[in-house]
């Protein structure tokens, strides 16, 4: 029989290809080298450093699956959940920085910009030397998006767009903004438009205050009658299945990326308990520690496996969209719950940023609320496997 390696129970490792492999070292050993050293600081302080995204770029790691005639690798899709996995090791928040960039602003230019975009955007968000954000959610459509009140009016050489969105990742520092509007001149369907940083009418106030995801910045987009010409129009996105396939991708990457999460705390809740000595022996010899950390392996592992067969799916082109709210839903939710019960296994320390596992539970707050909260999903697959619809 096999050797049972305790940290890669199901052998994920050898479930990849070889160029798979090689992405996520790469990515793996830029976490470690670039974010890790500085996350608790920027964390501490609520700072987000700009040119994470062009040092991601130069690794590669914003253009996973992008055409190499645009600068990227073209790969699979498992390396792209590769990649966020390692990123979100170190903080949810880097890879929050990479979800946006290259699923919710670089695959909607690819998926259904004009050439034009194309040339002029996509060389520039691939290096990470342009910052992008994506606009849907509002103060007032958060779960439900299709009641935006953002619109786009038509003038005589394009459209004048006004309204304001909320809690909008990387918006404050974004060179190139990606905004949903309903769009009056194409029967009030939402449309797509590409709007750039110094815009008159256009800003991108700072959200003060998060006690989650701190290291990435987030923003509120304020759009007063935004002046644009009909080349800032996405021609291949009509009606919200546009920004659903944007999230279709970054929800893929979200539920490989909290595994990421969950394994940091995992393994530092098992070094902790093997350290840590009370009533005379480890605390990691004790029936209940061992309890947690067996419930964490088999929790991760299974949330691995998982993510490693949607992204097989993702790659031969058979996914559904319930196949990732399943394994968004569940992964980040038991990613929290691992995250709060290696907080809990720190004792005291937990509460202390140099243990880093309180951070890690306080960011998968945030994510277990964005791209379509936990209850959200429960009810895609919900209608799904009864044909009702219970959000109304
Ligand atoms: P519904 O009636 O279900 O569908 C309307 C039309 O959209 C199509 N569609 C999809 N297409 C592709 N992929 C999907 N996942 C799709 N889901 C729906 C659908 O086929 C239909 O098309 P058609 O042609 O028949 O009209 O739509 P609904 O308005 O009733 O919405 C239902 C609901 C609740 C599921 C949806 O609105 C939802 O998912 N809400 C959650 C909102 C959300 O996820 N927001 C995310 C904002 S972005 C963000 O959080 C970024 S954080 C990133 C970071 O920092 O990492
Ligand atoms: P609500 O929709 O008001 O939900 C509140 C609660 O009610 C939740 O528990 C929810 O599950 C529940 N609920 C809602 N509807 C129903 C229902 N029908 N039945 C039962 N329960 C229901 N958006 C972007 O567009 N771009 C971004 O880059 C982005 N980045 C973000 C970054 C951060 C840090 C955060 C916090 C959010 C970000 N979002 C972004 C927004 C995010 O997608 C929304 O917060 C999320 O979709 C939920 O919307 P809401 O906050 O309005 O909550």
């Amino acid at each position: 029989s096999a050797q049972f390696d305790w940290s890669d129970p199901f052998l994920l490792g050898d479930q990849i290809t070889s160029e798979e492999r090689m992405i996520q070292d790469t990515a793996e050993a830029f976490a470690q080298d670039r974010l890790a050293p500085r996350v608790e600081t920027a964390y501490l302080e609520e700072r987000t450093d700009p040119d994470i995204f062009a040092e991601m770029g130069a690794a590669g790691l914003l253009g996973v699956k992008v055409p190499e005639d645009f600068g990227g690798s073209d790969a699979s899709y498992v390396s792209y959940g590769l990649v966020a996995r390692a990123i979100e090791r170190v903080d949810s928040g880097y890879r929050s920085m990479l979800s946006v960039q290259s699923s919710l602003v670089i695959f909607p230019i690819l998926a259904f910009g004009s050439e034009e975009q194309k040339q002029k955007f996509l060389p520039g968000l691939v290096s990470g030397e342009k910052i992008g954000c994506f606009g849907l959610t509002e103060a007032e459509a958060g779960s439900d998006p299709g009641g935006m009140t953002t619109r786009a009016v038509k003038t005589e050489g394009g459209y004048a767009i006004t309204g304001a969105k909320m809690w909008i990742s990387n918006a404050p520092i974004a060179d190139v903004f990606v905004i949903w509007a309903k769009s009056d001149a194409h029967d009030g369907k939402i449309r797509g438009f590409l709007l750039e940083k110094g815009m008159p009418g256009l800003s991108a106030p700072k959200i003060e205050g998060k006690l989650s995801l701190r290291v990435s910045v987030t923003g509120e987009i304020v759009l007063d009658a935004v002046e644009v010409g009909e080349e800032a129009l996405l021609p291949g996105a009509i009606g919200i299945s546009g920004p659903f396939e944007c999230l279709n991708r970054a929800r893929y990457g979200i539920a490989w990326g909290v595994m990421g999460a969950a394994e940091d705390c995992w393994f530092r809740a098992r070094s902790y308990g093997l350290d840590r000595k009370q009533f005379k022996r480890p605390l990691a010899a004790t029936q209940l520690y061992q309890k947690k950390l067996a419930d964490m392996q088999t929790d991760i592992t299974y949330g691995l496996q998982a993510a490693l067969r949607v992204g097989q799916l993702f790659d031969e082109g058979s996914f559904a969209p319930e196949m990732i709210s399943m394994i968004k839903r569940r992964n980040t939710g038991m990613a929290l719950d691992v995250a709060r019960l290696a907080r809990d296994m720190h004792g005291g320390n937990g509460i202390q940023s140099g243990y880093h596992v309180m951070r890690h539970s306080q960011n998968l707050e945030t994510v277990n609320t964005y791209e379509g909260t936990h209850d959200i999903h429960a009810l895609i697959l919900g209608r799904a496997q009864t044909g009702l619809q219970a959000f109304t």
